[in-house]
C-alpha cells in the first residue's frame, strides 16, 4: 500500500454528499487489490453491504470476499458493530495505508459507511463493466458521521405515470447512495390505481388503466388527448420484492392510499363508493376533481379491507392515508351524505371530513400501524396527535407542531416536479421554480417555532409528482442532482449550509451520474439574471452561473447565444428595448448550458407604484404590484406561473403612480394571446389619467371587437397629455370549460406587464 501521485479527483472534504459531520484527512492512502478482504461480524451487515461490495468487485475485477472478521488489520475492510456510537445510523470510518476500519451503530451505519467509501473511490467504480488499470485507492481519512433527522424521505407518484419495478429499484439505490431512508410511495390517485388488492380486483383491472392522457399541459387551451392507453400496477409479489430490496438498503417504505379525494380511479372500478350516479372514469387530465368517496359504513369497510392488505405487505410502521385537496361540495349536494352526517351528529361537511379521517385513522391503528396524512387532515381540528406531511407552508407547519403533531416537512422548495431553471429549454413542468440552490438554501424551520415544538419535526421529504414526467429519463432529470441537495439538507445538522463548497462537491457527482448513465440535469449551470431598474431609467442586468469553470456568453438582438457570442464580463446597462439571451459555456469541454431570454422594455411605468383594485396573484411570494411594472416581458417565454400576474375570475384594475407628472401618449398591456396554456387576454380595456388620483379623464378605450385572437397586447394611443396617475381597467369576460369542475367558469386573465410611453 503506497501513496500514489495521481490523486483521484479532489481531496476528501471536496467529495462526499451529504457532508459528513466530522472528517480529518490523514496522510497516505489505502489501495484495494486482488487480495483485499471484507471482514464482518454479523450476517445482517453482510446483507446490506454485499450489493455495494459486488459493485466494487465488478468494476475493479477483484474478488473482495466477505468473510468473518478474524482481527486482521492488513489489507482488510473491517466492518464492526459498535453500540458505543451516538445512535442509530451512525458510523466511523478510518482509512489508513494498511486497511479500512468501519465501526457502525447498526446495519444502516454500516451501509452508510460503505456509501461514503464508495464516494471516496474514483468515479470508475460506478461502471457496470470492469475498468482496466483503475486507481483503486482511497485517501487516508477519519470520518465520524451521524444524521440530523431520523426521517429523510423521497416520494414518488406512480399514479400519474406508472414506473417499472426496475426503475423503483434504481430509485431506491439512488436514495440509499445519498443516505435517504424513507420511500413515500404514492400508489393511488385519480389517474390510476397501482397496487394489486386481492379483495377488490377491479381496482387494478379497471382502475389501473386510462384510455389516454392530456397532451402538453392540462391547463392548455384546447388541450387534446394523446389517444394512447396508459397504465400498469404492481402485483403483491412485486411489492414484496420491492419491500425486500428496500429493506437491504435500510429504506422504510411508506405506502400511500389517498382518500377520500383523488379517488377517480377507485370510483371508476367501484362506483358504489361515490357520491353521485356513475359512471366514473380514470382521469385523463390532471388537477383537483370533484368526485370523492362517500363517507358511508360500506366505504369505510372497503377502506379497511384495502388498508388491511396494504398493511400486511409493508413491514414499516406507517400507512399514509392521503386526505389532501378534498373538495367536499358533493357531500353537501348528496342526500345520502347529509343523512350520514345527521346520523353521526355532524353539523357540517368539515365535521364530516374530520370524522371520516378519524375513522380511517382508527382503522390504521387497529391494523397495528401509525397513520400519516397530508396536513389537510388537520383542517377543522383533529382527534389526538397524528403525523402529518406538511406541504402547505410555514403556517400549517407551525400550527401542527405547536398542537403536538409529528411533522414531516414537504415545503414547496422540496418539490421535484417544479422547473429547475428559467431556461427556455427546460421540459414542460407542472409550474413553480425550485432551483438546486433554492432547495439547498431554503429555510426549513421558521424561526418563530419554539424549541419544544421543533422536536415534533421528524424530518422531511422531497416530492416527485409525475403529471408531466412520463419517462424514466425525465424522472432522472427531475431528480438529479436535486436529490443531492435534499439529502444534504436532511442529513447535516446546520440549518444554513454554505452553497459554494456544495457546488464544488457536486461537480464530482455530476461526473458520476454520467458514468452511471443517469440523465442528470445540468440546469445548475444555466445563467441566472438579476434585473434592477435604474433611477435614471433603463435597467442593469447582472448575469451569473454557479459553474466555476463556466463563461457566460450573450446576445442583445434576440438571437440564440452560443460559445462564440459576446463574453459577459460585467453588468449590462439596457436603456432601450432589447432582448438579452445568454448561455454558460464550460471552458473545459465547450458544453453549453441553458437558454435564458430576457425581453426588456424600459418605459415610464417601470418600477412605479401600483395600487391594485382587484385581487391578483403571482404565486410563489412575488408581489404582483412590482411584477406588473418590472419592465420584463414574458410573452415569448415558456409558461411559468410566477412570471405572470393572474386575475382569477376578476377584471384587472390598476392605478399607476408615475411619481411626478409625465407627458404620455400610449399605454400597453401585455398578455399571451394564444401562445401558452390557460392564458386568456382581457376582452376590453379603458385608460384614464389624473393629476390627483381623484378626478379622472378617460383618454382611450379598446373594445372586444378590436382585440384579435393572436394579439399579445392591447395598446391604447391618445393625444399626448401630462399626468401623474394612470388608471388601467381591463375586462375579463371569458368563461371556459374546466376539466376539474367539469363546467364552464370564468377564466384567469394573465398579464405580464403594463407599459406607459
Ligand atoms: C399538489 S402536494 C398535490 C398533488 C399534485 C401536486 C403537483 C399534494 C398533497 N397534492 O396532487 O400532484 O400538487 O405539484
Amino acid at each position: 500500500m503506497t501513496a500514489t501521485d495521481s490523486l483521484p479527483e479532489a481531496g476528501v472534504e471536496a467529495r462526499v454528499i451529504p457532508m459528513p459531520r466530522r472528517q480529518r484527512t490523514g496522510s497516505g492512502r489505502f489501495r484495494f487489490d486482488a487480495e483485499t478482504r471484507v471482514c464482518i461480524d454479523s450476517e445482517e451487515v453482510r446483507r446490506c453491504i454485499s450489493p455495494l461490495v459486488e459493485m466494487l468487485s465488478r468494476s475493479t475485477g477483484f474478488a473482495l470476499p466477505i468473510v468473518k472478521d478474524d482481527g486482521s488489520e492488513t489489507n482488510t475492510v473491517r466492518v464492526l458493530a459498535d453500540a458505543g456510537l451516538s445512535g442509530p445510523e451512525c458510523y466511523r470510518l478510518r482509512v489508513t495505508n494498511a486497511g479500512i476500519l468501519i465501526r457502525a451503530f447498526d446495519r444502516a451505519g454500516a451501509l452508510y459507511a460503505w456509501q461514503t467509501l464508495r464516494q471516496l473511490l474514483p468515479a470508475g467504480i460506478e461502471a457496470s463493466q470492469p475498468v482496466r488499470d483503475g486507481d483503486w485507492t482511497v485517501p487516508a481519512v477519519e470520518i465520524e458521521d451521524a444524521p440530523r433527522f431520523a426521517y429523510r424521505g423521497m416520494h414518488l407518484d406512480v399514479s400519474r405515470h406508472f414506473f417499472s419495478v426496475g426503475f423503483i429499484k434504481r430509485y431506491l439505490d439512488w436514495m440509499a447512495k445519498y443516505k435517504l431512508n424513507v420511500f413515500h410511495w404514492h400508489l393511488t390517485d385519480d389517474q390510476g390505481w397501482r397496487i394489486e388488492i386481492a379483495g377488490y380486483p377491479r381496482l387494478t383491472s379497471v382502475g389501473a388503466w386510462r384510455p389516454a392522457t392530456v397532451r402538453g399541459h392540462t391547463l392548455d387551451r384546447d388541450a387534446s388527448l394523446d389517444g394512447c392507453a396508459h397504465g400498469g400496477y404492481y402485483t403483491q409479489d412485486e411489492v414484496r420484492e420491492i419491500v425486500e430490496y428496500a429493506c437491504t438498503r435500510c429504506i422504510t417504505i411508506v405506502p400511500e392510499i389517498d382518500m377520500p379525494g383523488h379517488c377517480s380511479a377507485l370510483l371508476a372500478a367501484y362506483p358504489q363508493f361515490g357520491c353521485r350516479e356513475g359512471p366514473f372514469e380514470v382521469e385523463t387530465h390532471f388537477g383537483v376533481f370533484r368526485d370523492i368517496l362517500n363517507p358511508s359504513d360500506e366505504t369505510l369497510e372497503m377502506a379497511k379491507d384495502v388498508l388491511g392488505e396494504v398493511a400486511a405487505l409493508f413491514p414499516g410502521p406507517y400507512l399514509h392515508i392521503g386526505g389532501d385537496e378534498v373538495d367536499t361540495a358533493q357531500w353537501e349536494d348528496s342526500d345520502e351524505c347529509r343523512r350520514i352526517a345527521q346520523e353521526r351528529g355532524l353539523d357540517s361537511t368539515k365535521a364530516l371530513y374530520r370524522d371520516f379521517i378519524a375513522r380511517l385513522r382508527r382503522t390504521v391503528n387497529e391494523l397495528g400501524k401509525e397513520p400519516i396524512g397530508w396536513d389537510d387532515i388537520l383542517d377543522g381540528g383533529s382527534d389526538g396527535p397524528v403525523t402529518v406531511t406538511v406541504w402547505r407552508g410555514d403556517e400549517k407547519l407551525v400550527a401542527a407542531a405547536r398542537e403536538g403533531h409529528d411533522v414531516i416537512l414537504a415545503p414547496a422548495a422540496f418539490y421535484f416536479d417544479f422547473y429547475q431553471s428559467e431556461s427556455l429549454d427546460e421540459p414542460l413542468a407542472v409550474h413553480g421554480l425550485t432551483t438546486l440552490r433554492d432547495m439547498y438554501e431554503c429555510r426549513l424551520i421558521p424561526e418563530s417555532l419554539e424549541a419544544p415544538a421543533r422536536k415534533r419535526i421528524l424530518g422531511g421529504e422531497g416530492l416527485l409528482w409525475t403529471e408531466y414526467v412520463a419517462t424514466e429519463a425525465h424522472a432522472e432529470y427531475m431528480l438529479m442532482p436535486r436529490l443531492c441537495a435534499l439529502a444534504e439538507r436532511l442529513w447535516c445538522s446546520s440549518d444554513a449550509l454554505p452553497w459554494t463548497p456544495f457546488a464544488a462537491r457536486l461537480r464530482h457527482h455530476l461526473r458520476r451520474f454520467e458514468a452511471m448513465n443517469v440523465n442528470a440535469s445540468g440546469s445548475v449551470y444555466n445563467v441566472t439574471a438579476d434585473v434592477t431598474a435604474l433611477p435614471e431609467g433603463g435597467f442593469r442586468v447582472s448575469l451569473d452561473t454557479a459553474g466555476d469553470r463556466h463563461a457566460i456568453r450573450y446576445t442583445l438582438d434576440g438571437s440564440a447565444a452560443h460559445a462564440a457570442s459576446l463574453l459577459y464580463e460585467s453588468p449590462l446597462t439596457v436603456t432601450s428595448r432589447s432582448t438579452v439571451r445568454a448561455v454558460s459555456v464550460d471552458t473545459d469541454d465547450g458544453r453549453t448550458y441553458g437558454d435564458i431570454r430576457l425581453e426588456l422594455s424600459p418605459n415610464k411605468a417601470s418600477g412605479c407604484d401600483v395600487t391594485l383594485n382587484t385581487a391578483a396573484e403571482t404565486g410563489w411570494g412575488l408581489h404582483p404590484e412590482r411584477r406588473l411594472v418590472d419592465g420584463l416581458l414574458r410573452r415569448e417565454g415558456f409558461f411559468l406561473h410566477r412570471q405572470w400576474t393572474g386575475f382569477d375570475g376578476v377584471s384587472p384594475d390598476a392605478v399607476l403612480d408615475l411619481r411626478d407628472a409625465q407627458r404620455i401618449s400610449r399605454v400597453r398591456v401585455g398578455f399571451a394571446g394564444r401562445l401558452h396554456r390557460a392564458l386568456y387576454p382581457p376582452t376590453s380595456m379603458r385608460v384614464a389619467v389624473s393629476d390627483d388620483a381623484s378626478s379622472w379623464r378617460q383618454v382611450g378605450r379598446v373594445h372586444a371587437a378590436d382585440i384579435g385572437p393572436g394579439d399579445r397586447c392591447i395598446e391604447v394611443e391618445f393625444e399626448a397629455v401630462t399626468a401623474r396617475y394612470v388608471h388601467v381597467r381591463c375586462e375579463n369576460g371569458v368563461s371556459a370549460y374546466s376539466h376539474e369542475t367539469k363546467r364552464e367558469q370564468p377564466v384567469t386573465v394573465y398579464i405580464d406587464q403594463i407599459e406607459v410611453f
